[in-house]
Formats: C-alpha cells, sequence, structure tokens
C-alpha cells in the first residue's frame, strides 16, 4: 500500500463527509433505532458510511471496509488492505448535543495499523497517525506521552460500568474511580481515545467496544506513546468486539495490574 497516497485520499474524504455532517444541521434528522431504544442511528450515519465506500471502490477497488452500518464487505479475516469505518462515534451525541461526535477510520493491512484518523467535525480537530510516524492534531505532532500516576490522572470511563453489570467486575473499577484524580464520560470512545492521546485525560477504559469505535483511535494512542489492550492486557480484535484500556506509559500497566488484577 502507497501509505501517503491512502492517508491524503482518507483525510480529504474525511474532511468532504465532515463538511456534509455540518450542513445536516440544518435539517431534521430522521432517526431509527437499532438493537434497543436506545441504540440509535440516522440517515446521516449511513449516508456518511455509504460517502466513504463509493469513494474507497472507485479509487482503491482492491481495498476492503468494514462499516458499523454495515454497507461494507462481510470479512472473515484481515488479509490486505481493510478501512475500519465508523461514519459517526456518538451517534447519542450527534442527536441530543450537535457536539462530542467524530467520524473515525482505521486503516490496516494484512492486519497491522496504518493509518489511523479521528475527526471532530464541530471543533474541527482532525487527529492522524500513520505508523512509525507518530500522532497529530491539524498537522501539528502531539508530544509524546509522558509517566502519569493514577492519583494525578483523569480516567475516562461510563458511570454505568461501576454499578453492578455483566460485562465488567464493577468491584474492581471502583477503587479506580475512588483513588483517580477525576472521572470523565464523553460518550464517544474515538474522542475518548483521541483524548488519551492529547493527555486530556489520562487513561479510557471500555468493556464492550466494536473494531470501527476503536481502530482508528488506538493507533493514535499507540503513536502517541501510549498503549491499548483489552481489559486482560492482549491485543485488540479488529473483526469481533472487544474491551479497551487505553492509557499512557506507565499508567497502563499499573491499571491492569493493581486494578484490574491481570496476572495476578
Ligand atoms: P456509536 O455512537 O457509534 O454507536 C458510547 O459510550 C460509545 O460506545 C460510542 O463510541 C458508541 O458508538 C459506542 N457504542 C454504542 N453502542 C454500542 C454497542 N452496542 N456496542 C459497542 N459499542 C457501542
Ligand atoms: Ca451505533
Ligand atoms: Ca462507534
Ligand atoms: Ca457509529
Amino acid at each position: 500500500m502507497d501509505t501517503v497516497h491512502v492517508f491524503g485520499q482518507a483525510r480529504k474524504w474525511i474532511l468532504e463527509a465532515g463538511e456534509q455532517i455540518r450542513s445536516s444541521f440544518d435539517k431534521t434528522l430522521n432517526i431509527h433505532t437499532k438493537s434497543d431504544p436506545n441504540d440509535l442511528v440516522t440517515d446521516i450515519d449511513r449516508d456518511t458510511e455509504k460517502f466513504f465506500i463509493e469513494n474507497i471502490r472507485a479509487v482503491f477497488p482492491g481495498h476492503r471496509i468494514l462499516g458499523e452500518e454495515g454497507f461494507g464487505d462481510k470479512l472473515q479475516d484481515l488479509e490486505g488492505v481493510v478501512w475500519i469505518i465508523d461514519p459517526i462515534d456518538g451517534t447519542m451525541n450527534f442527536i441530543h448535543q450537535q457536539r462530542n461526535f467524530a467520524i473515525s477510520i482505521g486503516i490496516y493491512e494484512n492486519g497491522k495499523g496504518k493509518i489511523g484518523l479521528v475527526y471532530d467535525i464541530v471543533h474541527n480537530e482532525l487527529y492522524h497517525a500513520i505508523a512509525g510516524s507518530g500522532a497529530f492534531l491539524n498537522g501539528k505532532e502531539l508530544p509524546k506521552l509522558e509517566r502519569a500516576a493514577v492519583k494525578e490522572s483523569i480516567v475516562a470511563l461510563n458511570i454505568s460500568w461501576v454499578l453492578e453489570n455483566k460485562r465488567v467486575d464493577h468491584n474492581l473499577l471502583i477503587p479506580l474511580v475512588r483513588e483517580a484524580r477525576g472521572t470523565r464520560s464523553y460518550g464517544s470512545a474515538a474522542l475518548e481515545l483521541v483524548y488519551v492521546a492529547t493527555g486530556r485525560v489520562n487513561a479510557y477504559i471500555s468493556p464492550r467496544l466494536a473494531p470501527w469505535d476503536y481502530a482508528g483511535g488506538a493507533l493514535i494512542v499507540e503513536e502517541a506513546g501510549g498503549s491499548v489492550t483489552n481489559l486482560n492486557g492482549g491485543k485488540l480484535d479488529m473483526l469481533n468486539k472487544s474491551s479497551v484500556l487505553a492509557a499512557g506509559p506507565g499508567l497502563h500497566g499499573d491499571i491492569l495490574e493493581r486494578y484490574l488484577k491481570v496476572g495476578k
């Protein structure tokens, strides 16, 4: 893959899609529900995904596409070049707030992350990373993350994971929430990942996300010097749902060992 060429196209399309989404704010949204009454999707999510797919198929006919709204390919493996796309990450925020949502794109070659893009349209913040070349915000390289202690950290997580639930042992998360300097929840995994990359938050935890939620942001965190794994410390799965722990150096291992009790 010609990474520079592919990145250039991806960047152009994400900015164009952002412009279309921005102009949709004046129109009435068609909102539909998916798996449950709070699982929302709009025509804008679907149209944006179709926009990427049409462009990618026209310019890169050999590439395959995994998109949240299902207009891409049905993938069994990650061979070749695969675009993993979330047309709007944070759809509930998009509908209710018209902010705190992003477009997320991860481009993988034979399973390896090559390019990540996350575009916060409302704030006009485009984050990107190219494997081995660093992480950038609006073209400016992000400084490498420094070590942080839990007691001086902001941890992004959804409050519902600290209540009793079936996906994660909330008893492990309570001490972390208590000992951290603060917690935040933004409702967009892609934004919460890039906030780890910028240091706006120091860690992000979610027990259940899909590849399109983290494919772009994970590479951006890693290129900023952070680590991203599942809550067992293992590699993220880019074909199936996975839990996610993203954090800067030191803190990532600290949370895994001392709070999530991995390796204990
Ligand atoms: P979405 O807005 O693209 O659906 C909300 O805290 C975060 O979790 C968002 O990134 C949201 O992405 C994602 N999300 C919402 N429903 C989900 C589900 N059923 N499985 C995995 N991730 C989900
Ligand atoms: Ca969704
Ligand atoms: Ca998402
Ligand atoms: Ca989405």
